[in-house]
């Protein structure tokens, strides 16, 4: 089924024309041009101190005017290319264009505030235990895993830092959003001022409003961000003038009481509003994959329907494209793309086979049909993948000449299983594996190094899965590009940059 044809699940709102304008000068703005990023030290052409990215992030948050451009947040860093709440994940984000960083904060059994979102670190490390029960030292001794973890993501060299590493690193970059640092405030304060980032922190919670302004009453240069869903919309007002420059709104239905126009032009008029894409059920269904596939589906619906002037993100470069060119996930020039749900009809046996009747995923799967479809949280996957299955497609070749097919798959196991590729009813070629991306939803395009000659007009594409070997993995689209470059390492997720050998 062609991606465009997918259901929405919820009815959309309705749009005032005046915030519609408004967001869509934030999203002009952002398309301006950015000043670029400097060090510190480095000076403008005229000789005058460069502006930091972290100074130019600062004045962009506490800008909420009606030309304020979008901002990009990157949940847990850069992860699609080191490990999650890593330094090198903050700095990988910076550099990829994100003005701000999500990051979780633990404390350690010795009262050193830490990076780590679980409260154990069996996801995100070889070790075993509660953040709270292990020393900095015994931390220290662990080593990251890849991307978003998991027991088969492989090791790198990055260890757990500390929130003075992070906020070290950030100092001239941009802004750190300590997420679950408002219990451990007080630490986390003496961190920033001990360490000079106190102008790169930024906190958020959902406290009670007589706790926020006690805490920003007592720490004058505190930048703060209020988290609010249904349960505590009331809290807004309770600000009075003095409203904190920026409010975090949570929705999962778009009839919920905080996703009403008039309820976000409100904070809207008083501050910048962050809204998080990278799940169904934090902005509804105005997700990542969703905005990938079409950005009107999500960061664009956010953005002229909902007034986001932050969105917090699994896809900062994809956002950022979208931010600066309109466009979010482009097909390369000269490729073809065809979406794995979007298989040739025919039937069992003749387009595909399944190893069983139905659909068992949760997606918009074919009535009758036994290919299995999920939607993760708005990319619409072949999911449930398993020895002796296969797919077949056909796509339109623009031009004669080599093309290499690329595979956008994700899967928590390593390896992930192994595909083989034949074109017009043509031999198998070689077995390609399909590397773990550490998660069901994190999706990574994957190269098979088996480049084909391939002449203009229609082909069909047939893929299938090794009976022998172990499957577990998603697809999400093929890809036919121009060239063959079959010399490249296989693929590692983050790339091979980070990681350890292990003996
Ligand atoms: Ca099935
Ligand atoms: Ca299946
Ligand atoms: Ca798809």
């Amino acid at each position: 089924m062609p991606s465009s044809t997918i259901p929405p699940r919820r009815p959309t709102v309705l749009v005032t024309a005046a915030l519609t304008a408004v967001v869509s000068a934030a999203l002009l703005g952002a398309a301006d041009g950015r000043a670029a990023p400097a060090e510190n030290g480095v000076r403008a052409e005229n000789g005058a101190p460069a502006e930091t990215g972290a100074e130019r992030a600062r004045r962009l948050f506490l800008d909420h005017g009606p030309k304020a451009a979008v901002m990009t947040a990157a949940h847990r860093g850069q992860w699609r290319k080191a490990p999650e709440n890593s330094v090198a994940a903050l700095r990988a984000a910076f550099a990829d264009g994100a003005e701000i960083v999500e990051a979780d904060v633990r404390m350690t059994k010795d009262h050193v505030p830490v990076l780590m979102h679980d409260a154990t670190v069996d996801r995100t490390t070889n070790g075993k235990g509660r953040v709270s029960d292990l020393t900095l030292a015994q931390l220290r001794g662990l080593r990251l895993r890849a991307g978003l973890g998991g027991r088969q993501a492989p090791l790198t060299g990055e260890r757990v830092p500390t929130v003075a590493d992070a906020l070290k690193a950030a100092r001239t970059l941009g802004l750190v959003n300590l997420d679950q640092a408002w219990e451990d405030r007080e630490a986390v304060w003496r961190v920033m001022e001990e360490t000079g980032t106190v102008r790169n922190g930024l906190f958020k919670s959902r406290a009670p409003v007589p706790e926020v302004k006690a805490f920003l009453g007592r720490h004058k240069g505190a930048l703060y961000m209020h988290v609010v869903e249904d349960a505590n919309a009331a809290s807004v007002g309770e600000f009075g003038k003095g409203r904190p420059p920026a409010f975090e709104v949570v929705f999962d239905d778009v009839r919920d009481k905080v996703a009403a126009p008039a309820f976000v032009r409100g904070l809207r008029s008083t501050g910048r509003v962050w809204f998080n894409t990278m799940r169904d059920g934090f902005a509804a269904r105005f997700t990542d994959e969703a905005s990938l596939i079409d950005p009107a589906r999500g960061w664009g619906r956010l953005i002229a329907a909902y007034g986001a002037t932050v969105l917090q993100t699994d896809n900062v470069r994809a956002l950022r494209s979208y931010l600066t060119t309109g466009a979010a996930d482009r097909v390369p020039p000269g490729a073809v793309r065809v979406q794995a749900e979007g298989y040739a009809p025919g039937g069992e046996g003749k387009a595909y086979h399944d190893t069983d009747a139905g659909n068992r995923g949760d997606g918009p799967g074919r009535p009758g049909e036994g290919v299995d479809v999920c939607d993760h949280d708005g990319a619409v996957v072949v999911c449930w993948m398993r020895g002796s299955e296969w797919l077949t497609y056909t796509v339109d070749v623009p031009k004669t000449g080599p093309y290499t097919l690329k595979v956008r798959a994700s899967s928590p196991y390593e390896p992930a299983g192994t595909y083989r590729i034949a074109f017009d009813g043509g031999r198998p070629g070689k077995a390609v594996r399909v590397a773990g991306t550490t998660a069901h939803q994190a999706f990574f395009l994957q190269d098979s190094h088996d480049p084909r000659q391939l002449t203009r007009g229609r082909h069909t594409v047939r893929l299938s899965l090794d009976e022998g070997a172990f499957q577990n993995w998603n697809l999400d689209y093929l890809q036919l590009e121009p060239g063959g470059n079959s010399r490249r390492a296989p693929f590692v997720p983050g790339g091979r940059k980070f990681y350890v050998q292990l003996k």
